[in-house]
Order: structure tokens, then C-alpha cells, then sequence
């Protein structure tokens, strides 16, 4: 029987790389984020690869909306999934922590640290049922350390951390696997979000050093999903080779 995964944030970055990958593989696929054409145009393309393909668009940051887009899913395919990826997230702005913006704070922490515990609390059911399953969280080498004005997302991929260590306890005697996924710099429109769609200034986030890409990461949850049934990877930390932490790289400039 062809396995389903179930990933937020599917329109862009990391869960978009995760789609093609799990479609080449010839999973189901559950695709979710607020951009609908988006959502669309990927289905188009991955049709015909991939297996069943649904195409959810709500905020994660909305527990009704994220409950009534997920509910309009057939029982049997809520029941069918075998993975679920919390991918959706985002830095907004980077500023000294007494000069944040509150919009940003509110962006960041509904959606990075509410938007996972939106999901999970919806999806974890089916999987309790089955005594099955696989949850993924995109954690953060932020989540690990922090970084000069990096405050308030360091401390939702500390939250992320924190949550993916509690799941996993939870979740013990229902057979559910939790890993955290701990990226450094990454190549995707993750800057251009952070800086207001200023290209300049994200562009220069990856000046001088071969950064991650998102295609590494769809490599890296494949890699996690793959394992044996008897094996789980709780925690990978996974860096451009050029990052040594948080804060320093090696640039050639
Ligand atoms: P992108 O900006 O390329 O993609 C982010 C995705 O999240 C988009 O699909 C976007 O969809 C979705 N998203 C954002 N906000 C919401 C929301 N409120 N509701 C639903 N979906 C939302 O970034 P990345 O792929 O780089 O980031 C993916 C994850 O990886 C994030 O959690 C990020 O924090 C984390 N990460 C990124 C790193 C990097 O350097 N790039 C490094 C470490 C971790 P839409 O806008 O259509 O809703
Ligand atoms: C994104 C990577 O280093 O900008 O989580 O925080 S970083």
C-alpha cells in the first residue's frame, strides 16, 4: 500500500524540495500552506508520479482553520498517514531584542511554536489510532544555540526543540517516531521572508559560502523516514560545511 505524508508549508523551501522527493518516490501526498496557486501548480506537476495528492490552504497559525481545512479530508486518509512533517515556519525581521517589532514577535511565535502544536494535536489521533507513525519537526541550529538579534525565532526553534523532546515521550507507548531536524543556512525564500522581500539584503545572507539547500533537506527526511521500523532518529544537526555554529563561517569575500 502506497504510505501518505502529510507536510506544511509545501509552496516553497524545504517542504516544496520534500514533495518532489516523496512524489518521486510514489508516496501520497498531503500538501499544505496559505498559497493556493502554489499548492495547485505543484499538484499539477507532481501528478502521475506521486499517488493520491491533496492540497490543503489554511494558516497554521489558526487553530479553526487548521481544523476545518484538515477535517474536510476524507476518515480514510487522515487514517492513512504515515508521516507528518511541521515544516511551516519562518524569521521575521532580525532585530536588538528591546527594538522588535510586535507584529513580528506574534508572526513568529504563532506560527513557528502554535502552528506545530495546531498540526500535531490534529494529526497525532490518527496515528495514536494506528499505533503508527512518524512525526518531523524543522528545528533550527538557532534551536541549538542563538545568535546577535536572532532573540525571539531562536527562542521558537528552542520551543521546537523542547516540543520534539516532549513529543517524543508522549508519544512513547503509541509506537510514534519523533525526529527534530536542525538545519543551519539554507537557501530558500527563508531570508527573503525575513527581510520583507528585500532580495539585496537576503541574497547577501549567503555571500561567500556554498550554503545549504533545500534539496538537502528533502534528503535528510528521506533519510530519517527510511530507517527501520526498530530505529529513529531523534535529533540531526545538519550544517553547510562552511558553518561551524551559529554564528561562524568561513567566507571567501
Ligand atoms: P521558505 O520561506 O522557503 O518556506 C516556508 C514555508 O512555510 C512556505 O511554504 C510557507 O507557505 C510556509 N508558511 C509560513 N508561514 C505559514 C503560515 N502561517 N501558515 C502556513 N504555512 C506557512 O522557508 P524554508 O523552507 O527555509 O523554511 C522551512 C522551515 O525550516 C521553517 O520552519 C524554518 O524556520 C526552518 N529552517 C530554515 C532554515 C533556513 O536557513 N532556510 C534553517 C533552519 C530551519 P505560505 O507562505 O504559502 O503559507
Ligand atoms: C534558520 C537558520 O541561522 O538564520 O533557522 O537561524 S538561521
Amino acid at each position: 500500500m502506497k504510505k501518505t505524508i502529510f507536510i506544511t508549508g509545501a509552496t516553497a523551501g524545504f517542504g516544496e524540495a520534500i514533495a518532489r522527493t516523496f512524489a518521486a518516490k510514489g508516496w501520497n501526498l498531503i500538501l499544505t500552506g496559505r498559497r493556493k496557486e502554489r499548492l495547485d501548480k505543484l499538484k499539477e506537476e507532481l501528478s502521475g508520479q506521486a499517488g493520491e495528492i491533496y492540497c490543503l490552504t489554511f494558516d497554521v497559525q489558526d487553530y479553526i482553520s487548521c481544523q476545518n481545512a484538515i477535517y474536510t479530508l476524507p476518515e480514510k486518509v487522515l487514517e492513512s498517514i504515515d508521516v507528518l512533517v511541521n515544516n511551516a515556519g519562518l524569521a521575521a525581521g532580525r532585530s536588538s531584542i528591546d527594538q522588535g517589532d510586535l507584529n513580528d514577535w506574534d508572526t513568529m511565535i504563532d506560527t513557528n511554536i502554535k502552528g506545530v502544536l495546531y498540526v500535531s494535536k490534529l494529526i497525532i489521533p490518527f496515528l495514536k489510532k494506528k499505533e503508527s507513525g512518524h512525526i518531523i519537526n524543522l528545528g533550527s541550529i538557532a534551536g541549538k544555540e542563538v545568535y546577535p538579534s536572532g532573540n525571539v525565532y531562536c527562542a521558537t526553534k528552542h520551543a521546537v526543540d523542547a516540543l520534539s523532546r516532549s513529543m517524543r515521550i508522549d508519544l512513547l507507548p503509541f509506537n510514534i517516531k519523533v525526529t527534530n531536524i536542525a538545519p543551519g543556512a539554507a537557501e530558500t525564500e527563508f531570508s527573503l521572508v525575513r527581510f520583507k522581500g528585500d532580495e539585496k539584503q537576503a541574497k547577501e545572507v549567503y555571500n561567500g559560502f556554498t550554503p545549504l539547500f533545500a534539496q538537502d533537506i528533502a534528503d535528510t527526511v528521506d533519510f530519517v523516514v527510511s530507517r527501520p521500523a526498530h530505529v529513529t532518529i531523534n535529533d540531526l544537526l545538519i550544517m553547510p560545511t562552511a558553518q561551524a555554529n551559529a554564528t561562524q563561517f568561513h567566507k571567501e569575500i
